[in-house]
């Protein structure tokens, strides 16, 4: 059977433009500064979000975690949203890594405010850990692509640093989100200290995130992708299809956020089906309880009928949408969906 796989953005293969860029790639020992294509990939990345210098690293993951650990010091809290994805999808790496507590803030939309963030960071005293780090998440995934408003992260940036703290982007998806508000990713994320994103997502290239921030920072953090073991040698071949996904995919990411409103809106008709909110950019959430399934159930169901969905806990379904999924493929998992809950 052939699937149509809305299951995330990370699904998608490299274009024929990344595979040619990647048969052709200059190579070099990264390892050694010596890689040309890894080397343009991240001045290249630095001058798009206006900042020094960035990094090259094989995941988001590695990315944030790098992040956390150059702000930060063992026994210090950093502060986020309680749905975020270094909280909940990164294997404690906070803990594991940076040896911090992450302290957690409720926002429905996951978006937080100054105010919010204010209140959690800890008085210096013999009882709390101090805060080391603020943590913002855009777009939020968990809230269903959720952007940040802008004077909202200028006000946690001034708010933070006039406190002495630090703020991490966790921008796997910020150039859904420029899209989304118009913007670009400069702007977002002028005052943040440091930003990762992520080029294997709604970039599609097959892999590879980026750290951004001060030379000082970066400099930093490529010492702690050498002992994570992200020291990837002639990783130009990868950094080849980077340049592509920087280059040349951001212009088309409206195209994903209308299909997204598309089929979310369609969605929300069927008896059963609760859309969570509109989209603003790729991901959606959606609860199937009343249609008598659990979430687990109901994406096994529209996968016999060949369209991939995964469920997030048991009663909500998550839907991305990306190059690989185009208006034909809508129409078909809308299909899946309507045959299933009215089963
Ligand atoms: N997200 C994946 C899963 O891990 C949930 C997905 O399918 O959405 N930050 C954010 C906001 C992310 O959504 C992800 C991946 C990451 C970081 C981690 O990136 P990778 O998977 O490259 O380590």
């Amino acid at each position: 059977m052939k699937f149509v796989d809305f299951r995330s953005d990370t699904v998608t293969r490299p274009t024929a433009a990344m595979r040619r860029a990647m048969a052709e790639a200059e190579v070099g020992d990264d390892v050694y500064g010596e890689d040309p294509t890894v080397n343009r990939l991240e001045e290249r990345a630095a001058v798009v979000f206006g900042k020094e210098a960035a990094l090259f690293v094989p995941t988001g993951t590695m990315g944030n975690t790098i992040g956390l650990k150059i702000h930060t010091e063992h026994g210090q809290e950093i502060v986020c949203e309680a749905r975020a994805h270094i909280l909940n999808y990164e294997l404690s790496m906070a803990a594991w890594f940076a040896g911090c507590l992450v302290r957690p803030i409720e926002s429905p939309m996951g978006i937080l405010e100054w105010s919010q963030i204010r209140e959690q960071i800890r008085p210096v005293g013999p009882h709390a850990a101090p805060t080391g780090l603020i943590e913002i998440e855009n777009t939020h995934n968990m809230a269903g692509g959720t952007c940040y408003p802008q004077n909202t992260i200028d006000e946690i940036c001034a708010g933070a640093h006039a406190m002495g703290l630090p703020v991490h982007m966790d921008g796997a998806r910020i150039f859904n989100a420029a899209h989304a508000t118009g913007s670009t990713v400069a702007r977002i994320t002028r005052d943040v200290d440091t930003v990762m994103f992520c080029l294997s997502k709604a970039l599609g290239a097959p892999a590879g995130s980026m750290l951004v921030g001060s030379r000082r920072l970066i400099d930093k953090g490529r010492l702690y992708r050498k002992r994570l073991g992200g020291g990837m040698r002639q990783a130009g071949v990868l950094a080849a299809a980077g340049l592509i996904a920087l280059e040349q995919m951001p212009a088309r990411l409206g195209e994903d956020h209308e299909n997204a409103k598309w089929l979310a809106s369609e969605m929300a008709t069927i008896k059963g089906i609760a859309v969570e909110s509109e989209p603003q950019t790729n991901i959606v959430f959606f609860d199937v309880t009343a249609t008598g399934l659990t979430a687990p159930e109901f994406s096994e169901r529209l996968q016999e009928r060949g369209v991939l969905m995964n469920a997030n806990n048991a009663r909500r379904v998550r839907f991305l949408t990306h190059y690989d999924v185009d208006r034909a493929a809508c129409v078909t998992a809308l299909a899946a969906v309507r045959d299933t809950a009215q089963r």
